[in-house]
């Protein structure tokens, strides 16, 4: 049912994780997500112990959906502790970029972020090396309060982080993306009509709610 479609990694850290799998999972283009630790040189980081890494989130996205420019106007708007604050590096705003071109995007629109706030932002770029993908109770955190749900569409630990409904569906629950978008996610990935009505229950609920 899930096509294989050529794709390209983003990695951001911006809060906590939980926040940002809901964010990113549902927005059209975004194919999968998983969150961990990165960005920092602790050997084999895990929550209660990470050391120098940072909560990040990463995506698989298609380029001809969303753009790397799409998905950084979300990390812009959507900090946990803003691009100003001080905060320790669990929680830090952080850019590990996977080319030269994303490089170049990040470092034009650090400038560009930081003159509409007159403020040096405190983002860091950086490029992106080894990924620790989080503990599972972590992956799809919004959807796995649901279990029923995992256990209907037969969600193992690894499909938490490698399924493209796993993605929509922790995203549309935390109230993400508009019922147009939901409708048509819903067919293509044909989600069952009991496990869709549900989520399309939340997905009003929680509209513009906080993550
Ligand atoms: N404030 C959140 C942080 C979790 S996130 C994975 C909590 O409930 O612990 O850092």
């Amino acid at each position: 049912l899930e096509q294989e479609v050529p794709f390209k990694k983003a990695t951001f850290g911006m809060g906590c994780f939980w926040a940002n799998d809901a964010l990113f999972g549902s927005q059209p283009g975004v194919l999968r997500t998983r969150v961990g630790y990165s960005g920092g040189t602790t050997p084999n980081p895990v929550y209660k112990s990470m050391g120098d890494h940072t909560e990040v989130i990463e995506i698989d996205y298609d380029p001809k959906v969303i753009t790397y420019h799409d998905l950084l106007q979300l990390f812009w708007n959507n900090h946990e502790y803003g691009l100003t604050t001080v905060i320790k590096r669990q929680y830090m705003s952080l850019i590990l970029y996977h080319d030269e071109d994303q490089k170049r995007i990040a470092e034009k629109e650090i400038k560009i972020e930081a003159g509409k706030r007159n403020e040096k932002l405190l983002t860091e770029l950086a490029p992106a090396g080894p990924f620790y993908p989080a503990e599972d109770y972590h992956q799809k955190y919004r959807l796995q309060k649901h279990g029923w749900i995992v256990e209907e569409l037969n969600l193992t630990p690894e499909l938490l982080q490698t399924s493209e409904v796993a993605a929509k569906l922790n995203g549309y629950i935390a109230g993400v993306g508009t019922q147009d978008q939901f409708e048509k996610d819903i067919k293509r990935l044909a989600v069952p009509e009991k496990i869709a009505s549900f989520v399309k229950i939340h997905l009003l609920e929680n509209a513009g709610g906080s993550l």
